[in-house]
């Protein structure tokens, strides 16, 4: 028998408002559940969850002396990343979608997705998850509910977000939320067993921005199911936030205190995906004089203050950052966040019941159980831990979490970094030269691909404009559009934007720049120039650092290393600036003006130093 109306109302929370319940009615009647549940983010639902999910295999419960309450799940190999192809924007037009997103009209959409969710759940239990993206109640925040089949789900969104009857009770106080709809899209006939990781071979991962909803089909992981994030908090907040005049972007957020002032600096900074964006978040500096605290590794949303200046907030409650290449060496505070209360999916499992994976700490174990379940030696020739697999960790237990990281109201961006992976071009650091410069260093990031996607071919250079390329739920040049109104908005209390590269290559191939905890020395330099203690110099890319301002302490870079860092090749710009107007040429009239002004200049630029 599936979930009738009666069972909606019988298992819902007792203030659960009529347009929620009606919805919910609504989905259960299309997708036929064996059950349902409303999910309350208690500590008994994880224990009863996670238990369940032990049983049926789906988890693997951790050393309790180890990783006290934390589980490994391990996906089916064709269900380990986001799914770029398989990814829609359902915007009323087709040009509101623009020529970097798939387009698909909503009608049509709705039509497939009727079809596919039709008796989808059967033989499921249906989650009813409420959430709240940012602090409950916060200014800046927003509320959603998604209904979803998978425990799994139900687990890592208690992690990730406000999950349960904290955002209930707001929605019952009238709030807007956003309905999400995710089903594994594998129903379960009568006496069928389930598998430890069902997913569908079909995916829909699909937005509809106008009225502001999600579905999504087939796939039990990460961004793909757990839709507070890249389909909430950036796809179809994207567009909230370009209809009301704020901005969510994928950046992280962390503060730097001056010890001798006090004084403290908010910088945001967006990387393509699986770019370090967690290491920069929890960065120890190797310089003396500042702490950092971390208010997010993945997602700003970002709003006008009162005082005119722009507040960041944090939208997710928890990190789900890519496992292989952390360590105590890369990522001590990372680390020690996922110490107990966590989900690692797709890694490898140790012989006494410990996480492991490629780039950890200590020598690489004899035998483990790799992320197929397998048995694993260093003889395999095999990755043990899938390159994306993932730790799902709450933020509350970084040991460097900002105090403010809960401030409703956020904090207020001193600067704007924006980076990507590349070997040659691009120098360690290049500030704006005015706003519009700013926007155009945004929309010309480039990178090379990492796992963080299935279906784009890693190591190739792909532009990734914002590091947004796959989570603008718009035209992307409307949305640098809308980057240029804000700037206009906000004027000199704007913050600056700086272009960042920590993966320079020499000719031979080795880093020029060391990374992790000595990128505070360009954190530094940056704080430097807020306060207006240091200048810079104007170059092709942007404005520079002076080799004697800049920290380099204790590191051995002298004038001719420091002058690879920042070398730039006039023909090799010029080419790469052919390939920018090419790039912006696929969203003809639409590219501002400005935007065309700045790659002019750029031009000029380069014309005077070849000259
Ligand atoms: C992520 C991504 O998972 O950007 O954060 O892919
Ligand atoms: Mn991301």
């Amino acid at each position: 028998m599936s979930v009738t109306e009666q069972d909606v109302r019988a298992a819902a929370p007792a203030n659960a408002p009529e347009d929620v319940l009606n919805w919910v009615a609504e989905i259960a009647a299309l997708t036929t559940p064996d059950a349902i549940e409303f999910a309350d983010g208690s500590q008994e639902e994880w224990d009863r969850l996670t238990s369940l999910m032990v049983e049926s295999g789906v988890f693997t419960r951790l050393n309790e002396e180890k990783r006290p309450n934390c589980f490994l799940a391990r996906s089916l190999p064709s269900d380990v990343a986001r799914v770029e192809s398989r990814t829609f924007i359902c915007s009323e037009k087709e040009e509101d979608a623009g020529p970097t997103n798939h387009w698909a009209d909503p009608v049509e959409m709705k039509a497939t997705l009727k079809e596919k969710f039709t008796g989808a759940m059967k033989g499921r239990t249906m989650y009813v998850v409420p959430f709240s993206m940012g602090p409950l109640g916060g200014p800046i925040s927003q509320l959603g509910i998604e209904i979803s089949d998978s425990p799994y789900v139900v687990c890592n969104m208690r992690i990730m977000t406000r999950m349960g009857q904290a955002a209930m009770d707001l929605i019952a106080e009238g709030k807007p939320w956003v309905p999400a709809v995710h089903s594994v899209g594998v129903p379960l006939e009568e006496g069928q067993e389930d598998t430890a990781w069902p997913c569908n071979e079909e995916k829909y991962i699909t937005h509809f921005p106008e009225t502001n909803e999600i579905w999504s089909f087939g796939s039990g992981y990460g961004g793909n199911a757990l839709l507070g994030k890249k389909c909430f908090a950036l796809r179809i907040a994207s567009t909230m936030a370009r209809r009301d005049g704020w901005m969510a972007e994928h950046m992280l957020i962390l503060r730097l205190t001056r010890e001798t002032t006090g004084q403290q600096f908010h910088v945001t900074a967006a990387f393509p995906s699986a770019c370090g964006k967690t290491n920069l978040a929890m960065l120890q500096p190797t310089i003396p004089g500042y702490t950092v605290e971390t208010v997010g590794d993945d997602i700003a949303w970002m709003r006008p203050g009162p005082d005119g200046r722009l507040y960041a907030i944090n939208p997710e409650a928890g990190f789900f950052g890519v496992a292989p290449g952390t360590s105590y060496d890369t990522n001590p505070m990372a680390m020690e966040t996922m110490k107990a209360n966590s989900i690692f999916t797709n890694v490898a499992l140790t012989d006494d019941g410990d996480v492991w994976w490629e780039g950890i700490d200590g020598d690489v174990p004899a035998h483990l159980i790799d992320w197929h379940g397998n048995d694993w030696t260093p003889e395999s020739g095999e990755k043990a831990a899938h390159p994306n697999s993932r730790f799902t960790v709450p933020a509350a237990q970084c040991p460097i979490i900002c105090s403010d990281w809960e401030a409703p109201q956020g904090v207020a961006v001193d600067a704007i970094l924006f980076g990507g992976r590349r070997a040659t071009n691009v120098p360690l650091v290049a500030e704006q030269y005015e706003p519009a410069h700013g926007v155009f260093i945004g929309a010309s990031v480039a990178s090379e691909v990492t796992a963080a996607a299935t279906d784009v071919k890693a190591g190739s250079l792909r532009h990734d404009p914002f590091a947004m390329l796959p989570f603008c739920g718009y035209n992307m040049a409307d949305y640098w559009g809308h980057w240029l109104e804000m700037q206009d908005k906000l004027g000199e209390n704007f913050p600056k934007v700086y272009q960042v590269n920590w993966f320079r290559k020499d000719e031979d191939g080795n880093w020029l720049w060391p990374g992790y905890g000595e990128n505070s020395r360009v954190l530094d330099w940056i704080v430097r120039r807020a306060t207006g203690e240091v200048e810079a110099i104007d170059g092709v890319t942007g404005r520079y650092p002076k080799f004697e301002d800049f920290n380099l302490d204790g590191l051995d870079i002298d004038e001719a290393h420091w002058a690879k860092l920042f070398a730039i090749d006039p023909d090799a710009w010029s080419a790469e600036m052919d390939d920018t107007e090419e790039y912006f040429a696929q969203f003809g009239d639409k590219v501002p003006a400005a935007i065309r002004e700045q790659l002019a200049k750029f031009r000029e630029r380069i014309a005077a130093a070849k000259a």
